[in-house]
Protein backbone atom coordinates (compact mmCIF):
# COMPACT_ATOMS: atom_id res chain seq x y z
CA UNK A 1 0.00 0.00 0.00
CA UNK A 2 1.30 3.73 -0.83
CA UNK A 3 2.89 5.38 2.09
CA UNK A 4 2.49 9.26 1.89
CA UNK A 5 5.39 10.95 4.60
CA UNK A 6 4.23 13.83 6.76
CA UNK A 7 6.06 16.89 7.52
CA UNK A 8 4.22 18.26 10.63
CA UNK A 9 5.23 22.16 11.36
CA UNK A 10 4.06 22.93 15.15
CA UNK A 11 3.70 20.11 18.04
CA UNK A 12 0.72 22.14 20.26
CA UNK A 13 -2.59 21.15 20.94
CA UNK A 14 -3.14 20.85 16.68
CA UNK A 15 -0.44 19.00 16.21
CA UNK A 16 -1.28 16.19 18.57
CA UNK A 17 -5.28 16.09 17.05
CA UNK A 18 -3.62 15.79 13.27
CA UNK A 19 -0.83 13.16 14.67
CA UNK A 20 -3.59 11.04 16.51
CA UNK A 21 -5.52 11.00 12.92
CA UNK A 22 -2.29 10.22 10.90
CA UNK A 23 -2.16 6.70 13.58
CA UNK A 24 -6.09 6.30 13.47
CA UNK A 25 -7.21 6.85 10.32
CA UNK A 26 -6.09 3.24 8.51
CA UNK A 27 -7.84 1.55 11.63
CA UNK A 28 -11.22 3.40 11.37
CA UNK A 29 -10.89 3.20 6.75
CA UNK A 30 -9.22 0.30 5.34
CA UNK A 31 -8.06 -0.57 3.16
CA UNK A 32 -6.84 3.25 3.78
CA UNK A 33 -6.17 5.22 0.79
CA UNK A 34 -2.18 5.30 1.18
CA UNK A 35 -1.23 4.93 4.60
CA UNK A 36 0.25 8.41 6.62
CA UNK A 37 4.28 8.34 8.07
CA UNK A 38 4.86 10.62 10.37
CA UNK A 39 8.04 11.24 9.18
CA UNK A 40 9.64 14.85 10.68
CA UNK A 41 7.74 17.37 13.27
CA UNK A 42 8.86 21.13 13.57
CA UNK A 43 9.17 22.82 16.89
CA UNK A 44 10.71 26.14 17.37
CA UNK A 45 13.44 24.94 19.95
CA UNK A 46 15.20 21.63 19.91
CA UNK A 47 13.71 20.47 23.52
CA UNK A 48 10.20 20.80 22.28
CA UNK A 49 10.59 19.56 18.56
CA UNK A 50 12.81 16.44 20.34
CA UNK A 51 9.76 15.92 22.69
CA UNK A 52 6.95 16.24 20.37
CA UNK A 53 8.64 13.20 17.88
CA UNK A 54 8.83 11.15 21.24
CA UNK A 55 4.96 12.51 22.22
CA UNK A 56 3.31 12.00 19.04
CA UNK A 57 5.60 9.43 17.23
CA UNK A 58 7.36 11.31 14.62
CA UNK A 59 10.44 9.18 13.23
CA UNK A 60 12.50 12.78 13.00
CA UNK A 61 12.52 16.27 14.30
CA UNK A 62 13.74 19.28 13.26
CA UNK A 63 13.73 22.78 14.56
CA UNK A 64 13.77 24.25 10.72
CA UNK A 65 10.63 23.98 8.94
CA UNK A 66 12.33 25.05 5.58
CA UNK A 67 14.83 21.96 5.79
CA UNK A 68 11.57 19.85 5.77
CA UNK A 69 9.41 21.47 3.56
CA UNK A 70 12.61 20.88 1.16
CA UNK A 71 13.46 17.27 1.67
CA UNK A 72 12.31 15.18 -1.30
CA UNK A 73 10.98 12.49 0.85
CA UNK A 74 8.06 14.45 2.32
CA UNK A 75 4.65 14.36 0.49
CA UNK A 76 2.59 16.59 2.65
CA UNK A 77 3.33 19.53 5.11
CA UNK A 78 1.12 19.93 7.71
CA UNK A 79 0.83 23.59 8.67
CA UNK A 80 -0.51 23.51 12.82
CA UNK A 81 1.62 26.44 14.01
CA UNK A 82 0.16 30.14 14.89
CA UNK A 83 -2.25 31.95 12.11
CA UNK A 84 0.65 34.09 11.62
CA UNK A 85 2.84 31.66 9.98
CA UNK A 86 0.26 29.84 7.95
CA UNK A 87 1.11 32.21 4.75
CA UNK A 88 4.98 32.07 4.72
CA UNK A 89 5.40 27.79 5.43
CA UNK A 90 2.34 27.53 2.85
CA UNK A 91 3.62 29.53 -0.12
CA UNK A 92 7.18 27.51 0.43
CA UNK A 93 5.66 24.42 0.54
CA UNK A 94 3.93 24.75 -2.38
CA UNK A 95 6.65 26.59 -4.54
CA UNK A 96 8.88 22.85 -3.56
CA UNK A 97 5.53 21.20 -4.84
CA UNK A 98 4.32 19.33 -1.42
CA UNK A 99 0.73 19.21 -0.65
CA UNK A 100 -0.60 21.26 2.21
CA UNK A 101 -3.63 20.76 4.88
CA UNK A 102 -3.20 23.87 6.80
CA UNK A 103 -5.63 24.83 9.80
CA UNK A 104 -7.93 27.88 10.26
CA UNK A 105 -7.71 30.53 9.45
CA UNK A 106 -6.26 29.91 6.44
CA UNK A 107 -4.43 33.29 7.14
CA UNK A 108 -4.15 36.80 8.50
CA UNK A 109 -6.76 38.42 6.39
CA UNK A 110 -7.98 37.78 2.41
CA UNK A 111 -4.92 39.42 0.98
CA UNK A 112 -2.56 36.73 2.56
CA UNK A 113 -4.79 34.07 1.57
CA UNK A 114 -4.91 35.36 -2.13
CA UNK A 115 -1.13 34.75 -2.55
CA UNK A 116 -1.23 31.50 -0.82
CA UNK A 117 -4.41 30.36 -3.04
CA UNK A 118 -2.35 31.56 -6.03
CA UNK A 119 1.01 29.64 -4.74
CA UNK A 120 -1.10 26.33 -4.63
CA UNK A 121 -2.68 26.82 -7.66
CA UNK A 122 0.32 27.69 -9.92
CA UNK A 123 2.35 24.53 -8.14
CA UNK A 124 -0.79 22.74 -9.08
CA UNK A 125 -1.01 20.58 -5.35
CA UNK A 126 -3.56 19.85 -3.41
CA UNK A 127 -4.75 22.02 -0.69
CA UNK A 128 -6.95 22.02 2.36
CA UNK A 129 -7.77 23.86 5.08
CA UNK A 130 -8.98 22.23 8.17
CA UNK A 131 -12.20 23.54 8.92
CA UNK A 132 -12.83 19.59 10.47
CA UNK A 133 -16.39 20.58 12.52
CA UNK A 134 -18.16 20.23 9.07
CA UNK A 135 -16.83 16.21 9.17
CA UNK A 136 -18.71 15.49 12.18
CA UNK A 137 -20.93 12.95 10.85
CA UNK A 138 -24.06 14.65 12.39
CA UNK A 139 -22.89 17.73 10.34
CA UNK A 140 -22.39 16.16 7.02
CA UNK A 141 -25.93 14.91 7.39
CA UNK A 142 -27.75 17.07 7.30
CA UNK A 143 -25.45 18.44 4.32
CA UNK A 144 -27.14 15.55 2.57
CA UNK A 145 -30.68 15.96 3.61
CA UNK A 146 -30.48 19.48 2.26
CA UNK A 147 -29.27 18.04 -0.81
CA UNK A 148 -31.85 15.68 -1.28
CA UNK A 149 -34.22 18.47 -0.88
CA UNK A 150 -35.52 17.18 2.37
CA UNK A 151 -36.31 20.39 4.39
CA UNK A 152 -36.92 22.59 0.78
CA UNK A 153 -35.37 25.73 0.52
CA UNK A 154 -33.73 26.99 2.88
CA UNK A 155 -35.02 30.68 4.65
CA UNK A 156 -32.37 31.37 7.64
CA UNK A 157 -29.53 29.96 9.45
CA UNK A 158 -28.86 30.43 12.89
CA UNK A 159 -25.35 29.65 13.66
CA UNK A 160 -23.14 30.44 16.87
CA UNK A 161 -19.57 29.41 18.40
CA UNK A 162 -19.88 30.31 22.00
CA UNK A 163 -16.86 29.54 24.61
CA UNK A 164 -15.96 30.79 27.84
CA UNK A 165 -11.63 30.15 27.97
CA UNK A 166 -11.15 33.64 28.13
CA UNK A 167 -14.11 34.99 29.92
CA UNK A 168 -11.70 35.40 33.09
CA UNK A 169 -9.25 38.56 33.25
CA UNK A 170 -6.97 36.84 34.47
CA UNK A 171 -6.96 33.93 32.00
CA UNK A 172 -3.11 35.16 29.74
CA UNK A 173 -2.58 37.14 26.93
CA UNK A 174 -1.78 34.13 24.71
CA UNK A 175 -1.34 34.56 20.29
CA UNK A 176 -4.82 34.30 20.12
CA UNK A 177 -5.32 38.12 21.94
CA UNK A 178 -2.67 39.59 19.42
CA UNK A 179 -3.50 40.94 15.74
CA UNK A 180 -0.36 40.55 14.53
CA UNK A 181 -0.30 37.13 15.27
CA UNK A 182 -4.25 36.00 15.35
CA UNK A 183 -5.58 38.47 12.78
CA UNK A 184 -8.46 38.76 14.64
CA UNK A 185 -9.92 37.35 17.67
CA UNK A 186 -13.36 35.43 18.12
CA UNK A 187 -13.84 36.03 14.61
CA UNK A 188 -10.86 34.33 12.69
CA UNK A 189 -10.75 31.73 16.02
CA UNK A 190 -13.74 30.31 16.32
CA UNK A 191 -16.62 32.56 14.11
CA UNK A 192 -14.79 31.56 11.08
CA UNK A 193 -15.75 27.59 11.71
CA UNK A 194 -19.58 29.05 11.45
CA UNK A 195 -18.48 31.00 8.94
CA UNK A 196 -17.52 27.12 7.30
CA UNK A 197 -20.62 26.04 8.31
CA UNK A 198 -22.89 28.44 6.85
CA UNK A 199 -21.08 28.26 3.42
CA UNK A 200 -20.84 24.40 3.18
CA UNK A 201 -24.66 23.94 4.56
CA UNK A 202 -26.86 26.95 2.96
CA UNK A 203 -24.54 28.94 0.36
CA UNK A 204 -22.75 31.59 -0.55
CA UNK A 205 -22.54 34.63 1.57
CA UNK A 206 -23.20 38.24 -0.17
CA UNK A 207 -23.89 40.88 2.77
CA UNK A 208 -22.98 41.36 6.16
CA UNK A 209 -24.09 43.49 9.28
CA UNK A 210 -21.78 43.66 12.23
CA UNK A 211 -20.88 44.60 15.63
CA UNK A 212 -18.07 43.86 18.05
CA UNK A 213 -16.46 44.30 21.28
CA UNK A 214 -13.58 43.67 23.28
CA UNK A 215 -14.50 43.26 26.64
CA UNK A 216 -11.40 43.02 28.33
CA UNK A 217 -9.06 45.04 27.16
CA UNK A 218 -6.04 43.97 28.77
CA UNK A 219 -4.66 40.96 30.07
CA UNK A 220 -1.61 39.20 31.86
CA UNK A 221 1.54 38.79 29.85
CA UNK A 222 3.02 35.49 29.75
CA UNK A 223 5.79 35.75 31.87
CA UNK A 224 6.68 32.27 32.91
CA UNK A 225 4.38 30.76 29.92
CA UNK A 226 1.29 29.30 30.30
CA UNK A 227 -0.08 25.41 31.07
CA UNK A 228 -2.61 23.57 28.32
CA UNK A 229 -5.32 25.54 30.01
CA UNK A 230 -4.25 28.78 29.73
CA UNK A 231 -3.93 29.05 33.31
CA UNK A 232 -1.21 32.06 33.63
CA UNK A 233 2.01 30.50 35.33
CA UNK A 234 4.16 33.64 37.02
CA UNK A 235 6.15 32.32 39.15
CA UNK A 236 4.98 34.65 41.68
CA UNK A 237 6.22 37.71 40.38
CA UNK A 238 4.35 40.69 40.25
CA UNK A 239 1.57 40.56 37.02
CA UNK A 240 2.33 42.57 34.05
CA UNK A 241 -0.16 43.04 32.00
CA UNK A 242 -0.65 44.59 28.30
CA UNK A 243 -3.51 45.34 25.38
CA UNK A 244 -5.93 43.12 23.74
CA UNK A 245 -6.24 44.39 20.25
CA UNK A 246 -8.90 41.88 18.86
CA UNK A 247 -12.23 41.17 19.27
CA UNK A 248 -13.55 39.26 22.25
CA UNK A 249 -17.18 38.96 21.02
CA UNK A 250 -18.71 39.24 17.09
CA UNK A 251 -22.11 39.18 16.15
CA UNK A 252 -23.20 39.28 12.55
CA UNK A 253 -26.50 39.21 10.18
CA UNK A 254 -25.53 37.54 7.08
CA UNK A 255 -27.57 37.38 3.50
CA UNK A 256 -27.11 34.31 1.07
CA UNK A 257 -26.71 34.86 -2.46
CA UNK A 258 -29.81 32.54 -2.77
CA UNK A 259 -31.84 34.57 -0.62
CA UNK A 260 -31.94 32.95 2.87
CA UNK A 261 -31.03 35.08 5.64
CA UNK A 262 -29.30 34.51 9.02
CA UNK A 263 -26.98 34.94 11.61
CA UNK A 264 -23.65 34.55 13.21
CA UNK A 265 -22.18 34.82 16.71
CA UNK A 266 -19.14 33.90 18.53
CA UNK A 267 -17.73 34.67 21.79
CA UNK A 268 -15.19 33.05 23.98
CA UNK A 269 -16.76 35.22 27.07
CA UNK A 270 -19.96 33.30 27.59
CA UNK A 271 -19.46 31.43 30.92
CA UNK A 272 -20.96 28.28 30.99
CA UNK A 273 -20.40 27.51 27.17
CA UNK A 274 -17.36 25.25 26.34
CA UNK A 275 -17.83 24.21 22.70
CA UNK A 276 -21.26 25.79 22.13
CA UNK A 277 -20.94 25.49 18.00
CA UNK A 278 -24.08 25.54 17.17
CA UNK A 279 -26.74 25.67 13.77
CA UNK A 280 -30.65 26.11 13.26
CA UNK A 281 -31.76 25.52 9.54
CA UNK A 282 -35.31 26.26 8.70
CA UNK A 283 -36.47 25.35 5.44
CA UNK A 284 -39.94 25.76 3.24
CA UNK A 285 -40.43 21.81 4.48
CA UNK A 286 -38.46 21.38 7.81
CA UNK A 287 -35.65 22.37 10.34
CA UNK A 288 -32.43 20.98 11.19
CA UNK A 289 -30.69 21.72 14.41
CA UNK A 290 -26.96 21.11 15.65
CA UNK A 291 -25.13 20.92 18.56
CA UNK A 292 -21.44 20.23 18.84
CA UNK A 293 -21.62 19.38 22.49
CA UNK A 294 -23.78 16.67 21.49
CA UNK A 295 -22.48 15.71 18.16
CA UNK A 296 -23.94 12.51 17.69
CA UNK A 297 -26.64 13.87 17.31
CA UNK A 298 -29.17 15.69 14.48
CA UNK A 299 -32.01 17.50 15.47
CA UNK A 300 -35.05 16.98 12.92
CA UNK A 301 -38.28 18.20 11.93
CA UNK A 302 -40.28 17.49 8.59
CA UNK A 303 -43.35 19.55 7.46
CA UNK A 304 -44.60 16.22 6.61
CA UNK A 305 -44.36 14.15 9.84
CA UNK A 306 -48.12 13.42 11.02
CA UNK A 307 -49.65 16.43 12.53
CA UNK A 308 -50.10 14.43 15.94
CA UNK A 309 -46.12 13.85 15.64
CA UNK A 310 -44.73 17.16 14.41
CA UNK A 311 -41.14 18.45 16.61
CA UNK A 312 -37.84 18.19 16.68
CA UNK A 313 -36.75 14.23 17.37
CA UNK A 314 -33.27 12.98 17.35
CA UNK A 315 -31.35 11.17 14.78
CA UNK A 316 -28.39 9.11 16.03
CA UNK A 317 -25.04 9.05 13.87
CA UNK A 318 -24.18 5.69 12.99
CA UNK A 319 -23.27 2.77 10.27
CA UNK A 320 -26.21 4.35 7.88
CA UNK A 321 -24.98 8.01 8.22
CA UNK A 322 -22.31 9.84 6.51
CA UNK A 323 -18.50 8.56 7.22
CA UNK A 324 -20.52 5.78 8.82
CA UNK A 325 -18.72 2.84 6.88
CA UNK A 326 -15.37 3.62 9.38
CA UNK A 327 -16.73 4.90 12.12
CA UNK A 328 -17.73 2.76 14.77
CA UNK A 329 -20.44 -0.26 14.21
CA UNK A 330 -23.50 0.84 16.64
CA UNK A 331 -25.15 4.46 17.02
CA UNK A 332 -24.48 6.95 19.82
CA UNK A 333 -21.29 5.21 20.50
CA UNK A 334 -19.76 8.42 20.43
CA UNK A 335 -17.80 10.50 17.88
CA UNK A 336 -15.18 12.27 19.21
CA UNK A 337 -12.77 15.29 18.17
CA UNK A 338 -10.19 12.59 17.05
CA UNK A 339 -13.02 11.31 14.69
CA UNK A 340 -13.40 14.75 12.86
CA UNK A 341 -9.90 15.00 12.11
CA UNK A 342 -9.51 10.79 11.06
CA UNK A 343 -12.57 11.72 8.80
CA UNK A 344 -10.31 14.90 7.75
CA UNK A 345 -7.16 12.67 6.87
CA UNK A 346 -9.19 10.31 5.64
CA UNK A 347 -10.28 12.59 2.89
CA UNK A 348 -7.40 14.28 2.12
CA UNK A 349 -5.21 11.12 1.43
CA UNK A 350 -8.49 10.42 -0.94
CA UNK A 351 -8.14 13.31 -2.57
CA UNK A 352 -4.03 13.00 -3.00
CA UNK A 353 -4.51 9.20 -3.89
CA UNK A 354 -7.45 10.05 -6.58
CA UNK A 355 -6.54 13.25 -7.43
CA UNK A 356 -9.48 15.15 -6.88
CA UNK A 357 -10.24 18.78 -5.01
CA UNK A 358 -10.69 18.51 -1.44
CA UNK A 359 -13.07 20.48 0.50
CA UNK A 360 -12.80 22.76 2.21
CA UNK A 361 -9.36 24.15 0.27
CA UNK A 362 -7.53 27.41 0.25
CA UNK A 363 -10.40 28.86 -2.22
CA UNK A 364 -12.73 28.31 0.66
CA UNK A 365 -9.95 29.51 3.25
CA UNK A 366 -9.72 32.60 1.24
CA UNK A 367 -13.20 33.20 0.88
CA UNK A 368 -13.86 32.79 4.26
CA UNK A 369 -10.97 35.51 5.31
CA UNK A 370 -12.67 38.07 2.87
CA UNK A 371 -16.13 37.91 4.72
CA UNK A 372 -14.02 38.03 8.29
CA UNK A 373 -12.72 41.08 6.60
CA UNK A 374 -16.08 42.44 5.19
CA UNK A 375 -17.29 41.89 9.18
CA UNK A 376 -14.29 43.46 10.81
CA UNK A 377 -15.16 46.35 8.08
CA UNK A 378 -18.94 46.42 9.06
CA UNK A 379 -18.80 46.60 12.75
CA UNK A 380 -16.23 49.35 12.54
CA UNK A 381 -18.47 51.68 9.83
CA UNK A 382 -21.42 50.24 11.31
CA UNK A 383 -23.07 49.51 8.34
CA UNK A 384 -23.93 46.52 5.54
CA UNK A 385 -20.78 45.23 3.23
CA UNK A 386 -21.14 43.83 0.15
CA UNK A 387 -19.40 41.38 -0.73
CA UNK A 388 -19.49 41.48 -4.57
CA UNK A 389 -20.48 37.96 -3.73
CA UNK A 390 -17.15 36.68 -2.43
CA UNK A 391 -16.26 35.01 -5.29
CA UNK A 392 -12.28 33.96 -6.22
CA UNK A 393 -10.79 35.84 -8.20
CA UNK A 394 -7.60 34.13 -8.87
CA UNK A 395 -7.10 31.27 -11.59
P1 LIG B 1 -0.45 25.85 20.04
O1 LIG B 1 0.05 27.14 20.57
O2 LIG B 1 -0.96 24.81 20.98
O3 LIG B 1 0.69 25.13 19.18
C1 LIG B 1 1.43 25.77 18.18
C2 LIG B 1 2.79 25.09 18.10
O4 LIG B 1 3.50 25.63 17.00
C3 LIG B 1 3.65 25.33 19.35
O5 LIG B 1 4.23 24.10 19.75
C4 LIG B 1 4.68 26.34 18.86
O6 LIG B 1 5.90 26.26 19.58
C5 LIG B 1 4.83 25.91 17.40
N1 LIG B 1 5.37 26.94 16.53
C6 LIG B 1 5.12 28.26 16.52
N2 LIG B 1 5.79 28.87 15.53
C7 LIG B 1 6.49 27.90 14.89
C8 LIG B 1 7.39 27.90 13.79
N3 LIG B 1 7.71 29.03 13.14
N4 LIG B 1 7.93 26.70 13.42
C9 LIG B 1 7.63 25.57 14.06
N5 LIG B 1 6.78 25.52 15.11
C10 LIG B 1 6.22 26.67 15.52
O7 LIG B 1 -1.51 26.25 18.95
P2 LIG B 1 -2.73 25.37 18.42
O8 LIG B 1 -3.88 25.51 19.34
O9 LIG B 1 -2.24 24.02 18.07
O10 LIG B 1 -3.10 26.20 17.11
C11 LIG B 1 -2.37 26.04 15.91
C12 LIG B 1 -3.29 26.37 14.74
O11 LIG B 1 -4.40 25.49 14.75
C13 LIG B 1 -3.88 27.78 14.77
O12 LIG B 1 -3.96 28.28 13.46
C14 LIG B 1 -5.28 27.58 15.34
O13 LIG B 1 -6.20 28.56 14.93
C15 LIG B 1 -5.63 26.22 14.79
N6 LIG B 1 -6.58 25.45 15.62
C16 LIG B 1 -7.59 24.80 14.99
C17 LIG B 1 -8.49 24.03 15.69
C18 LIG B 1 -9.60 23.34 14.98
O14 LIG B 1 -10.56 22.95 15.62
N7 LIG B 1 -9.52 23.13 13.68
C19 LIG B 1 -8.36 23.87 17.16
C20 LIG B 1 -7.23 24.58 17.73
C21 LIG B 1 -6.38 25.34 16.96
C1 LIG C 1 -9.78 28.11 20.93
O1 LIG C 1 -10.83 29.00 20.88
C2 LIG C 1 -9.98 26.90 20.02
O2 LIG C 1 -8.91 26.02 20.26
C3 LIG C 1 -9.99 27.31 18.52
O3 LIG C 1 -8.73 27.80 18.13
C4 LIG C 1 -10.39 26.13 17.69
O4 LIG C 1 -10.49 26.46 16.32
C5 LIG C 1 -11.68 25.53 18.21
O5 LIG C 1 -12.06 24.44 17.46
C6 LIG C 1 -11.54 25.11 19.65
O6 LIG C 1 -11.21 26.25 20.38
Amino acid sequence: MKKLNVGMIGGGFMGKAHSLAYAGMPMFFWPAPAIPHRHTVVDVTEELAKDAAARLGFDNYSTDWREVINNPEIDIIDIVTPNNTHAEIAIAAAKAGKHIICEKPLALGAEQAKEMLEAVKASGVKHAVAFNYRRTPAVALAKKYIEEGRIGKILSFRGTYLQDWSADPNSPLSWRFQKKIAGSGALGDIGTHVVDFARYLVGEITDVNAMTKTWISERPVQTGGIDKLGTVKNGGEDVVKASVDVDDEVITMVKFENGAMGTIEATRNAWGRNNFLTFEIHGEKGSLAFNYERRDELQVCFADDPSDAKGFRTVYTGPATPYGEGLWPIPALGIGYGETKIIETYDLFKAITEDTEFSPNFEDGYVIEKIADAILESAEKGQWVNLEKATVDVK
